[in-house]
């Protein structure tokens, strides 16, 4: 049994939980912090998680702040090969794609998320979710090249830790009030996706 600290509306505990399901591993405690929830900036939240973010895994004695290390983490001590191969190219190939969340797929989503859904103030301005609008085209424009010639998931043909990571971002380019240019394989691809029973539980269920 393992804790997961976080609200089931943030993305990146979504991710989490999406995997946890995928995997057989339901039995854990969740508890709500974050935004709307019990601060992230309260003193015992801070001595496990001192960026003041979820998720926070708990699992025994070890702490895990990174939602995409918790990835890793859980897909190795309880999934099988396929899911986070062991095998380093194959391995690789699904690294590339966490590290690609973090840096690129995540900036003109999330600025227009917080704009158009949260509707902060920060993010509000029409040049900056037009240029946001711009660098979230231009990365779901490279995933769906990629997906056009790599199969039915991110990494071949089966689910791995990289669509974990990544399908929250497309879920969420799909439901936001925006302006979507054609990308057919990646629209596939979030069909494909919500075809999964913990997709829909986790993802789409949870709203935007
Ligand atoms: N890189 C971190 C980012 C975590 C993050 O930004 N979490 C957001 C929610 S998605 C958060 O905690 N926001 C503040 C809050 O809910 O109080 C991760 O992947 O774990």
């Amino acid at each position: 049994m393992f804790t997961i600290y976080g609200r089931t509306n943030s993305s990146n505990v979504r991710k989490v939980l999406w995997l946890c399901e995928e995997i057989g591993q339901t039995d854990y405690k969740r508890l709500d912090y974050g935004r709307g929830f019990k601060p992230c900036s309260s003193p015992e939240y801070m001595a496990l998680n001192p960026n003041m973010v979820v998720p926070t895994l708990v699992y025994g004695d070890l702490v895990i702040w990174e939602s995409n290390t918790q990835l890793r983490f859980l897909a190795s001590k309880h999934g099988t090969d396929d899911i986070y191969p062991a095998e380093l190219t194959a391995r690789a190939c699904v690294e590339q794609w966490l590290d690609w969340q973090l840096t690129t797929a995540i900036v003109g989503i999330r600025h227009l998320f917080q704009g158009l859904h949260v509707k902060d103030e920060a993010f509000t301005d029409p040049k900056g979710l037009e240029g946001a609008h711009k660098q979230a085209t231009g990365a779901m424009g490279i995933l769906d090249a990629h997906l056009a010639k790599n199969g039915a998931y991110i990494a071949g043909e089966n689910l791995t830790i990289a669509d974990c990571c990544l399908g929250m971002y497309v879920h969420r380019w799909h439901v936001l009030p925006i302006e979507r240019a054609q990308h057919p394989a990646l629209a596939a691809y979030y069909e494909r996706l919500s075809e999964r029973d913990a997709f829909q539980k986790w993802i789409v269920g949870q709203g935007v």
